[in-house]
């Protein structure tokens, strides 16, 4: 029987659109609206956020308030490598999906012997360097701090010395880079895909199901093709950003992107997912009610999240 810990992270420095940071927020009071106990039988602990920085300079355009990111990912490192010396299960509940370079870190520093294996389940491949990013939003460069890849064939822009600095520390974070390889990461719906991105993808054949895969093949199929391409990992984490629906279930994410998947597909997969032992960590990104009618996402994500953490604690 696994024990819940849920680890609240309400910061959206790593968005370029704002209110990611109220979707914590906005779940909380979907559970409300759904007469749910959920928030009050599993015990959670908030991650102290950067927002504050919002107000000053965004600093380098090549990754925007790297300062603070690097700040909050330090802390969900910690709190994330706290819970598993804890013996607990840590689900993570983010604003932008920046944090999720704080999550692996902190995996990897509780389990530095073994091997970790992502599961991608989001719209973007989130795989730019301040090289080759061109909006500049860290929540589109979590993967490759993770792989501590630069991708410097690929380069576009020269982020300046204090720049870089922080980005080394970045991929430093919680424990030396890197924290994964490309081989044990499955992107699930990955389809908006900026070129130097998908120059890594191909270059390193980076396993990505698209949706229209996941639909020829069926839920089943796509679980166990997956967990037997990571058959060589000991432990998986699944990373969730909402934005890997369609925008007709909801808008309430920064970047929505057509042909994405429907709410039960995904609660679906995210059910079944999770009652695999493997499954280590557990991870919602990216709701922003600001964007939202009658907060959508947020219920969405909610019955999402409430389907997951059952998956997790039937044992
Ligand atoms: C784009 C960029 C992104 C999430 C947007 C978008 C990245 N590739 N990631 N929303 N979760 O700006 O780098
Ligand atoms: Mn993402
Ligand atoms: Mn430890
Ligand atoms: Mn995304």
């Amino acid at each position: 029987m696994r024990e819940i810990q849920l680890i609240e992270v309400k910061s959206e420095l790593g968005a370029g659109t704002r209110g990611a940071s109220m979707g914590v927020d906005a779940i909380k009071t979907a559970a409300l609206d759904f007469g749910s106990r959920f928030f009050k039988q599993y015990p959670s602990v908030e991650v102290p956020n950067e927002n504050h920085l919002l107000f000053e300079s965004s600093g380098s355009p090549y990754a925007k308030r790297i300062s603070g990111v690097l700040t909050v990912c330090e802390r969900v490192a910690d709190e994330v490598h706290k819970t598993f010396d804890l013996k607990k299960f840590p689900v993570i509940l983010a604003g932008d999906h920046s944090s999720a370079i704080g999550t692996m870190a902190g995996i990897h520093k509780a389990y530095p012997k073994k091997r970790l294996g992502v599961i991608w389940v989001d719209a973007h491949a989130d795989i730019h360097s301040p090289y080759t990013s061109t909006s500049g939003n860290l929540h589109g460069m979590s993967i490759s701090a993770s792989l501590d890849e630069d991708n410097l064939t690929q380069k576009v822009n020269q982020p300046d010395q204090e720049t870089l600095n922080y980005w080394f520390q970045l991929k430093n974070v919680g424990a030396i880079a890197p924290k994964i390889v490309s081989r044990d990461l499955v992107y699930i719906g990955a389809r908006d895909i900026e070129p130097p991105e998908l120059y890594l993808l191909n270059k390193k054949k980076i396993k990505n199901i698209s949706v229209s895969s996941f639909r020829k093949l069926g839920v089943e199929r796509v679980l166990t093709d997956v967990m037997s391409y990571l058959d060589q990992c000991d432990m998986i984490y699944v990373s969730f950003d909402v934005d890997c629906m369609d925008p007709s279930i909801s808008r309430g994410t920064g970047t929505p992107v057509q042909n994405g998947f429907t709410e039960r597909e995904i609660g679906n997969l995210i059910a079944r997912l999770c009652g695999y032992p493997k499954i280590c960590c557990f991870e919602i990104v990216e709701v922003n009610p600001t964007l939202d009618t009658e907060n959508l996402m947020a219920e969405n994500a909610f019955e999402i999240l409430v389907r997951a953490i059952n998956a997790l604690t039937n044992d």
